[in-house]
């Protein structure tokens, strides 16, 4: 008895040891640096489904800037750079990182480069934007964006069909009036720089919608920009299988109709249609549904097989 029970317990130790062993080597393996660089840029944006134009702040000329991605535990070597023909200071504010804000995070002049280095400790999707003075109009103007970390255990959440990635933000309609932003005059409440660009229904110069089979696990990725209202994420005819806030996969919620996401926060959003039909993806306070902040996703047998992969989590 006394060494049977000797013998399983050095099993069992044993086993932890080698799976401990094993997965310090994958970690150690797998691990990468990942180099992203970025481009602060003053420059016309399109700001409806009918193709008007107006001044934006960017990263990289688009609104949201670039979707950055890496793994849990991989080094970014970021580098930002302030394009010479702006004329605004402009930084960065990576909300996977934990980084100095008084010389990371603080502004550079056009003109000039900086770097700075962080490791992703955590999984999940986060927010960053730009934290130049005034913040608020710096957002608003669109230097926003999301940076995904996917988890180390490809197992850790179940595996994801498709893919998208909704930065939702309220827009101005005089982007120069930073009291009117204070005072919280938005027009819009939209999901990727444009109202209702998934919605055909409310729109009808959109072009597109977030498209899937039926039986697939589609994952959205939203991250709430504001820069001042908070959103509750609901897809209408649908229930999210699971909700993840801050799209850790140690944070895990199930059957939901809603979760709110604050500004500055993003979660990750599981739905599994079962049948061919559409769902309206919005944020549930009206006024910011009724703005533009609807994305129909449309579940069927025909789905565009690139939507939702590669640089279509993301469809502009
Ligand atoms: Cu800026």
């Amino acid at each position: 008895m006394k060494s049977e029970l000797f013998r399983s317990v050095a099993v069992a130790g044993g086993l932890a040891t080698s799976l401990w062993l094993s997965s310090a080597a994958i970690t150690a393996a797998n691990a990468k640096t990942v180099k992203v660089e970025l481009t602060a840029k003053e420059t016309m944006v399109t700001i409806d489904n009918e193709g008007h134009k107006a001044i934006g702040w960017t990263f990289d000329g688009q609104i949201p800037g670039p979707v950055v991605r890496a793994t849990e535990g991989d080094t970014i070597e970021f580098t930002l750079t302030n394009d010479a023909a702006n004329k605004n200071s402009h930084s960065i504010d990576f909300h996977a990182a934990r980084a100095d804000v008084l010389t990371s995070f603080a502004p550079i002049k056009p003109g000039e480069t900086k770097k700075f280095t962080f490791t992703a400790d955590n999984p999940g999707a986060f927010f960053y934007h730009c934290g130049a003075d005034p913040m608020i109009q710096h957002i608003a103007r669109g230097m926003i964006g999301a940076i995904i970390i996917d988890p180390k255990d490809p197992n850790a959440m179940p595996k994801a069909d498709r893919e998208y990635v909704l930065v939702e933000h309220q827009t101005f309609e005089n982007p120069e009036d930073v009291k009117g932003m204070m005072a919280n005059n938005w027009k819009h409440d939209v999901f990727n720089a444009t109202p209702f660009q998934y919605d055909p229904v409310h729109d009808v110069n959109a072009t597109q919608t977030l498209e899937a089979k039926p039986g697939e696990r589609v994952r959205i990725y939203l991250i709430n920009a504001g820069p001042n209202e908070f959103s509750g994420f609901h897809p209408i005819a649908g229930i999210w299988d699971k909700v993840y806030p801050s799209g850790n996969p140690k944070n895990v919620m199930s059957g939901m109709q809603n979760y709110t996401v604050a500004p500055g926060d993003g979660a990750t959003f599981d739905i599994v249609p079962p049948n061919e039909g559409a769902y309206a993806l919005v944020n549930h306070s009206m006024r910011a549904a009724l703005s533009g902040a609807i994305a129909v996703l449309m579940i069927s047998n025909k789905a565009d097989p690139s939507m939702g992969h590669g640089e279509k989590i993301l469809p502009r």
